[in-house]
């Protein structure tokens, strides 16, 4: 007699390990938007070339700089330019684009009729170049609108200098140990959104939904560029002296995604104020205030620029004055935000 078979489980059954949520398939079943589909099919794909490019950078002879100068005034790096074309080459090729904008270029690309599509992205491609020849983390951040009028055939910078409230997804991927892509549909009520890349499949899989800041704010952690605190106002001063004197510890990868990252999957807060030299600050509002806000409050946090032009604003609300404006960021944990919003309001 022949040995009976294993009895297979129904298709329910299959577990996790066999059944992959990759990004094409998480996408299908959480947009009926087919060129939003295509649109974040292509940013997933560029991903995943930066991330191959950041990999094999070493052996590539990719480290180093391009001899270049880009659109705030920054070296480029060789790394930056190539994740810049690779961007670009991706976005304006998915046929759902109107309008990019890339840290790395001057002006924003108005993309050709035929091409074109209903969004409009704007994208820093390779953030934290300065960790890039020491092989530490960097990261793409993007943010993605829909057209003011998406049925007219004309686009302009107007469409994408808006404020972040109008985002349709914010995203961004980190190239750390692992390569991860975390996303917020501004609809979905599922939230912000974890991908890994499995490089042996070359797919990013779904690994956590709905993700939030520790409740109560997580670890005692705050993060920013202490070299600059001779430049800060008395309340960034006071704040993180007040962290300081409670024990928090300090951490700071100088690579905006993993220092944000780490805040949300930990707690915590992260900060790059406006200082004396620096009334708008360092970042970016499009390519990196704007979405990284709009993922830490979908995660239960807050983003805000502290005091800012005459006011403590909530960053979201922001309207950039062009595609490079700067604005001071000060997003995290509500525990720790909130310390650093009472310092101000002590202050008035
Ligand atoms: P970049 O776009 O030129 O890479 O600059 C942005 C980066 C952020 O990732 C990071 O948070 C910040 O600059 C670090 O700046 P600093 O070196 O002044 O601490
Ligand atoms: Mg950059």
């Amino acid at each position: 007699m022949p040995e009976a078979r294993t009895t297979r489980g129904s298709v329910e059954d299959v577990s996790a390990e066999q059944d992959f949520m990759n990004l094409g398939r998480w996408l299908m079943e959480n947009t009926s938007d087919k060129e939003l589909t295509v649109l974040m099919a292509q940013l997933g794909l560029a991903c995943k070339a930066t991330s191959r490019a950041c990999a094999k950078a070493g052996i590539a002879g990719l480290f180093g700089l391009a001899g270049e100068v880009n659109s705030t005034g920054d070296d480029q790096k060789k790394l930056d330019v190539l994740s810049d074309e690779i961007f670009v080459s991706a976005l304006i090729n998915s046929g759902a684009c109107a309008v990019l904008v890339s840290e790395e270029r001057d002006e924003a690309i108005i993309v050709p009729e035929e091409k074109a599509g209903r969004f409009c992205v704007a994208f820093d491609p390779l953030d934290g170049s300065s960790n890039i020849d020491c092989n530490v983390s960097t990261g793409t951040i993007f943010a993605v609108y829909e057209k003011l009028h998406p049925d007219s055939k004309d686009s302009s910078e107007a469409d994408i200098l808006r404020t972040g409230t109008d985002i349709v997804v914010a995203g961004y991927c980190m190239y750390g140990a692992a390569t991860e892509l975390v996303l917020c549909f501004r609809s979905n009520d599922a939230g912000v959104e974890r991908f890994s890349l499995d490089p042996s499949l070359g797919e990013f899989i779904h690994t956590h939904t709905a993700v939030k800041i520790p409740p109560g704010g997580g670890k005692k952690i705050y993060s920013c560029n202490e070299g600059n605190s001779c430049n800060w106002d008395a309340p960034i001063l006071d704040a993180v002296a007040q962290f300081k004197a409670e024990g928090y510890s300090a951490r700071y990868v100088g690579s905006m995604v993993s220092d944000v990252h780490r805040t949300i999957l930990y707690g915590g807060i992260y900060i790059y104020p406006a200082d004396k030299k620096s009334a708008k600050g360092k970042l970016r509002v499009l390519y990196e205030g704007f979405p990284m806000a709009l993922i830490v409050e979908t995660a239960g946090g807050i983003g805000s620029t502290g005091l800012f032009q005459g006011k403590v604003q909530r960053m979201l609300d922001l309207v950039p004055g062009s595609i490079h404006d700067r604005c001071p960021v000060i997003l995290g944990s509500p525990r720790d935000v909130k310390l650093v919003l009472s310092k101000y309001e002590a202050g008035n």
